[in-house]
């Protein structure tokens, strides 16, 4: 782009009132969730943590989706694959770590759920149940609350498109349309339920189109595409502060790494298909966009890839010199205790 092209054209960040430093943050954060993502596969594949169940590739919708939120006063509530949305929501890179180990002081669940079952209470973090979808409804609930207290919280549900086939989907969307609640439906829609393609679960092109069914507003967009799932959130976070009921948003990415170290993607989609979405990496996009509107050069680049990797490594070291769970408190919050 020359000098006087740039001159005559509104950066599509500032469009959207986002400054080059939220940018750059936004960026910083989906690096930082692409190491952690890495170095937890090392982790794993080490023999030193169980599970790895990790994001790359969707990094671009789940940071970019959660920059939109009012952070720390609206409700969260992640899928085990969003650790780009909880990093950007505010857990820390050792908190992470803490989790992927299991050791005691993890905010999560103190080492008792699996990995990426995410929990914070400062943080309006929900967790989640393993069944897929049952966030769903519980989103619902959560924004039936605030809005019968009256308080302007929404509230953010993230979820895979193998879970728009559950019927927790249907009837949390449903109930959102019919009470009109400040809910946000997030689908991080990756093309594949572990090995099921999305041809398998829907008869449609695009999910969106079923916010229709139940009375509001469905948007696609390119989750590769940070700046356009930052629009698209911001727009439906907005509708839903306003009083004006629920939107679904369906983000189409891919997920570059196999579904969790318990799987192995090979066996039901090609190299080929892999490497045509590293080619659309999010990560990149961003960058390529740093660069072209002069935000980010070589050596800065360099500086917040080493800020990174220092990062995730104190983390590591951190979470590993901290102490395990008691074995006796195993059944800790399992049953009701006096007192
Ligand atoms: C009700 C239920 N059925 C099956 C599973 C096993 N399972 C875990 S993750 C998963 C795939 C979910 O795919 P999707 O919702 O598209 O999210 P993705 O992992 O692709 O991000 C399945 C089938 C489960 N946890 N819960």
């Amino acid at each position: 782009m020359t000098t006087t092209e740039r001159r005559l054209r509104t950066p599509t960040h500032e469009a959207l009132g986002l400054t080059a430093d939220d940018l750059l943050s936004m960026y910083t954060v989906m690096r930082l969730a692409r190491a952690l993502a890495e170095r937890m596969w090392l982790l794993q594949r080490g023999g030193k943590t169980p599970f790895a169940v990790t994001a790359e590739g969707h990094e671009g919708v789940q940071v970019a989706s959660a920059w939109a939120l009012d952070r720390g006063r609206d409700m969260v509530l992640p899928y085990y694959r969003d650790l780009g949305v909880v990093l950007a929501v505010g857990m820390s890179a050792k908190e992470v770590m803490l989790n992927a180990l299991g050791r005691a002081a993890d905010p999560n669940s103190g080492g008792r759920q699996l990995p990426g079952h995410w929990f914070h209470a400062e943080l309006n973090i929900v967790s989640g149940s393993s069944p897929v979808a049952t966030q769903i409804p519980h989103a619902a609930g959560i924004a039936l609350a605030s809005k019968l207290r009256g308080e302007e919280t929404v509230t953010a549900v993230y979820f895979g498109d193998g879970a728009t086939s559950a019927g927790d989907f249907h009837e949390g969307l449903n109930f959102a349309g019919v009470h009109r609640l400040p809910v946000v439906f997030i689908c991080e829609n990756n093309g594949y339920a572990i090995s099921v393609p999305s041809s398998k679960q829907a008869a449609v092109e695009d999910l969106a189109v079923r916010a229709a069914g139940y009375g509001f507003p469905g948007v696609t967009v390119d989750g590769n595409d940070a700046l356009a799932v930052y629009g698209a959130t911001r727009e439906a976070v907005e509708r839903a502060r306003a009083g004006e009921g629920p939107t679904f948003i369906e983000a189409k990415t891919y997920r570059l790494a196999p579904h969790t170290s318990a799987d192995d993607d090979r066996l039901y989609r090609s190299p080929e298909e892999v490497e045509a979405w590293r080619r659309r990496d999010p990560i990149e996009r961003l960058r390529a966009y740093l660069i072209e509107w002069d935000l980010l050069d070589k050596r800065k680049d360099e500086a917040i890839g080493a800020t990174v990797v220092e990062e995730v490594e104190e983390a590591v070291r951190l979470a590993e010199a901290s102490p395990e769970p008691e074995p006796e408190s195993a059944l800790q919050h399992v049953f009701y205790e006096k007192g």
